[in-house]
């Protein structure tokens, strides 16, 4: 079977730091919790960055620029920058670092979206631990917006004029069609890396059926020209990811997309998850990839 890529997603912008003393806010917590977590077996780093003032997800170039190039400077592994952000941010902020930093890889989210932050917090009520009100107070009326132009847009700026890949963020069937689409406007280039999304609410539900029709209807649209991998939100990440494991997918951990390590239990580095998803995998026989590896499977720049 192939090799398994792990990704680890350091911090996001949906978790708050009064969720977790763990989550890594300042640029030299998002560098140690990097580090670590390549060491762990990470391939590929998911990067957003924060105003460490404030803990807040921040699209600043300067809060990029802070820890990007002593992480490239220590780690081989792939940096792969969110041009996601927070669903708060214009579409130009959330451009501005990935256009400075010309990553070899960046994340790309398929379609527009409620993006409702509460189940975060009933996660950690329902463990017992304590939190305080989500940065976005209400997020009944949130959108993350992604209309096709936006896609395109990153698509044009990143793809095309610097050479990035692309995790190709996919939360519901429907953005396998609208990635397929690109495909055949010939804006995308093979192979594909897509990362199937789980569990975040106002996309597809954290069900086994779903990752397995997400599978089926991939492989049609896409055959041998793509290969992709698992997030699942708070407490289905680790049994979503073993079960994409299982079907020769890839992974993805990080506190970004759950702060636990096990149940009621905070993780205090994302190391931890990537040690927790890596024994899990060689377990199951599949042998992890180191960065340079990741690079040739991606087709990245280097
Ligand atoms: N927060 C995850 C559900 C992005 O950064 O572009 C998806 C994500 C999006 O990582
Ligand atoms: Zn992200």
């Amino acid at each position: 079977m192939t090799k398994i890529l792990i990704s680890c997603a350091i911090t996001g912008s949906i978790h708050t730091p009064s969720m977790s003393p763990y989550l890594p806010i300042t640029p030299d917590e998002i560098i140690e919790h990097g580090l670590g977590a390549a060491e762990a077996g990470a391939s590929v780093l998911h990067l957003h960055a924060r105003n460490p003032k404030t803990g807040q997800p921040s699209s600043r170039e300067q809060d990029f620029m802070a820890f990007l190039p002593r992480l490239k400077q220590a780690t081989d592994a792939v940096l792969n920058i969110s041009t996601g952000g927070s669903a708060t941010m214009t579409l130009d902020d959330r451009l501005t670092a990935p256009k400075r930093a010309e990553p070899e890889m960046c994340s790309l989210n398929m379609g527009s979206m409620n993006f409702a932050l509460y189940p975060a917090a009933e996660r950690i009520t329902d463990w017992k631990h304590d939190w305080e009100k989500p940065f976005l107070e209400n997020s009944d009326d949130l959108v993350f917006k992604n209309t096709p132009r936006d896609m395109a847009r990153i698509l044009f700026e990143m793809g095309t004029k610097r050479g990035a890949r692309f995790e190709f963020e996919c939360y519901d069937i429907g953005h396998l069609y609208m990635l397929k689409h690109f495909v055949d406007r010939g804006l995308v280039q093979k192979p594909l890396f897509i990362q199937f999304v789980f569990g975040v609410l106002g996309g597809m539900g954290p069900d086994p059926e779903n990752l397995m029709h997400m599978k089926i209807i991939a492989d049609k649209l896409f055959g041998e020209s793509y290969m992709f991998s698992v997030l699942a939100a708070g407490r289905h990440q680790i049994p979503l990811i073993t079960m994409a494991a299982t079907m020769g997918g890839h992974v993805r951990v990080g506190l970004e997309d759950s702060l636990m390590i096990s149940r009621g239990i905070l993780a205090k580095t994302n190391a931890e998850q990537v040690f927790k998803i890596r024994r899990i995998v060689e377990e199951l026989g599949r042998e992890v990839a180191t960065p340079n590896q990741a690079r040739e499977m991606l087709g990245l720049k280097g």
